[in-house]
């Protein structure tokens, strides 16, 4: 290492300290501003920060700190107790905020650059001409496990996209010099890629229709006007990153004539589709069970029995009550189809058959059934499965852990004082983050773990092949993160903390086993709160700091 890299090395180690710092001085200012808490104790504090940071920054040279401290201690001498003086002073503080955010902001970058992070996605870009809020964003960001950098120019933004597509970026329209430069700035991005990137739109100003358009025709996805509540942004920023995995479509096709058959099953697999393919219309009540299908194509003639016959016998199996039924004919009598369908069709294609209408009937078909199960199976405020699908997929672990021998938890989790927080910040707040807690249960929980809302403020997770021991760990770290997460409301914040009772499956019933895990909750609910238990097998109570093992 050259004396050059060990300088460079050591400055910015040093460096961190002063960011540091003045991540402190800003936090401080911030909590001034959201007025939640004394604000004379903490102009003190800001002082002292203020006051450490300019030293520190003189210490290891970082001139632009330092200065911005200055004007930062500068405009807090002319503070009183005076309001009205108070009020007058404001500005000034907050331009020396400002500029100290800007240089905090850009180094942090370089921070997150330098460092590789153990955040599981693709970038989130951040371009904000605010850069405190950017700062602020990045940080609520984190916690959910997104890795978030922000950018200062447009230029900056471009580069770091040519080399890294992000998942999603939030743009302020006027990002740059000029007006509207930021809907400029993507919409000369997306010219470079062939999929567009979707684009949240951030507007201070201008909530017109003409922008409007022009924002969403270059791939905004939202557009906030004319703020930006940090919770529904972290929502929608969830909905862009997540959506973009869509399930293939499982299409069980039955038609006796091998040719068709298999022409068919050439059409959906190159559409990105799972076919599973019979001839025998004998086997049709096998390949339900293996395949499980969404969608149903049935030839309507075949020899032995037709295919309405066959969607009769479907439809008499409750749980296939809402698969769709496509029939296949070279029928084109539409008195005959209408017959058809009242027998159990939803929709009818005529042979021959073009690919590209079989392909955009089993879309349409594919996704009204989806959203039409998710109506039955989840709940709509959060979308986690409903109380009565979670019993039913406890049902289906115990079964499979009884078959296989293996381990199984089940959680039961309740938001504390809840009705505490619904009374002071209001419902809408409340329903907020019972949003945001469903969120982050599923960014940090198993693709396999079932997440359920088991009622209005209490959620149920089913942790197959997972000992109590470590459910115990998962969830206790699940809650500490969570209870350090800052909740917004207008200008207030706080802080949500929530309880848990871990049950692990001892070849009971489902019934017994909730309980168990209810009671273990309730044991935590009675010392405080905050906290996870685990039942122990026998039913004792036992507090989450005992290990259970
Ligand atoms: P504890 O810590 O003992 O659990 O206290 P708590 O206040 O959380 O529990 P309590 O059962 O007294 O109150 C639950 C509250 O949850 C009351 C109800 O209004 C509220 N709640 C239930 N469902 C919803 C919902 O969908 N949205 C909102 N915003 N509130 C809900
Ligand atoms: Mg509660």
């Amino acid at each position: 290492m050259t004396d050059n890299d060990q300088q460079e090395k050591l400055r910015q180690h040093f460096g961190r300290r002063v960011t540091t710092q003045a991540r402190v001085v800003l936090d401080t200012w911030q909590k001034i501003l959201d007025g939640s808490s004394d604000t004379s104790g903490l102009y003190d504090e800001l002082s002292a920060a203020a006051d450490k940071l300019v030293r520190y920054a003189r210490r290891f040279d970082m001139t632009e700190h330092a200065s911005a401290g200055e004007q930062i201690i500068d405009a807090l001498a002319q503070w009183s107790g005076d309001p009205d003086l108070q009020e007058a002073t404001r500005p000034a503080i907050q331009q020396g905020m400002d500029t100290l955010a800007q240089h905090t902001l850009r180094r942090s970058d370089q921070q997150t650059r330098a460092q590789p992070t153990t955040y599981r996605r693709t970038p989130v870009y951040v371009a904000l001409r605010d850069q405190e809020m950017a700062e602020r964003l990045i940080r609520q960001l984190e916690f959910f496990s997104f890795r978030a950098t922000a950018f200062n120019t447009p230029d900056e933004l471009m580069d770091a996209c040519s080399r890294h597509k992000p998942e999603t970026i939030l743009m302020d329209v006027h990002f740059g010099e000029g007006t509207l430069e930021g809907i400029a700035t993507v919409e000369q991005l997306q010219t470079r890629h062939e999929t567009p990137i979707p684009v949240v739109f951030l507007s201070e100003d201008d909530g017109t229709i003409e922008t409007r358009l022009r924002a969403s025709r270059c791939g905004g996805e939202e557009f906030f006007y004319p703020q930006v509540d940090p919770g529904q942004l972290i929502e929608k920023i969830e909905t862009y990153t997540h959506g973009n995995t869509v399930e293939p479509y499982r299409v069980l096709v039955l038609d006796d004539s091998r040719a068709q058959a298999k022409f068919m099953e050439n059409a959906l697999n190159r559409a990105g589709m799972k076919a599973y393919v019979i001839t025998d219309p004998m086997r049709i009540i096998h390949a339900l069970e293996e395949f499980s299908p969404e969608i149903i194509i049935l030839d309507m003639y075949m020899p032995g029995c037709t295919g309405m016959e066959i969607a009769r016998v479907i439809r008499q199996q409750d749980r296939l009550h809402s698969v769709p039924i496509i029939y296949l004919s070279a029928e084109d009598d539409v008195s005959k189809q209408l017959h058809a369908m009242s027998l159990g069709g939803d929709d009818f294609l005529t042979k021959p058959i073009d690919p590209k209408h079989l392909v955009a009937t089993i879309h349409n078909r594919g996704r009204r059934a989806r959203s039409l199960l998710a109506l039955m199976i989840r709940d709509s405020l959060t979308g986690l499965f409903n109380h009565t699908h979670t019993l039913s997929l406890l049902e289906q672990e115990i079964s499979r852990a009884r078959q296989s021998g293996s381990t199984l938890c089940f959680v039961m989790l309740d938001i504390d004082h809840f009705k505490h927080i619904n009374d002071s910040y209001g419902h809408p707040i409340g329903d907020r983050i019972l949003r945001n807690l469903s969120m982050f249960l599923k960014q940090r929980l198993r693709k396999t773990d079932h997440i359920g809302r088991y009622g209005g403020e209490e959620f149920a997770i089913i942790l197959p092949d997972t000992d109590a021991g470590d459910a115990r760990r998962v969830i206790d770290e699940i809650r500490g993160r969570f209870s350090e997460l800052t909740q917004h409301a207008g200008a207030q914040s706080f802080t949500v903390t929530f309880s848990c009772g871990v049950a692990r499956w001892n070849g009971e019933s489902a019934q017994t086993l909730c309980e168990r895990a209810d009671r273990a909750l309730y044991s935590v609910k009675e010392n405080g709160r905050n906290d996870v238990a685990v039942a122990a097998d026998s039913d004792q109570r036992q507090p989450a700091t005992e290990h259970p093992e």
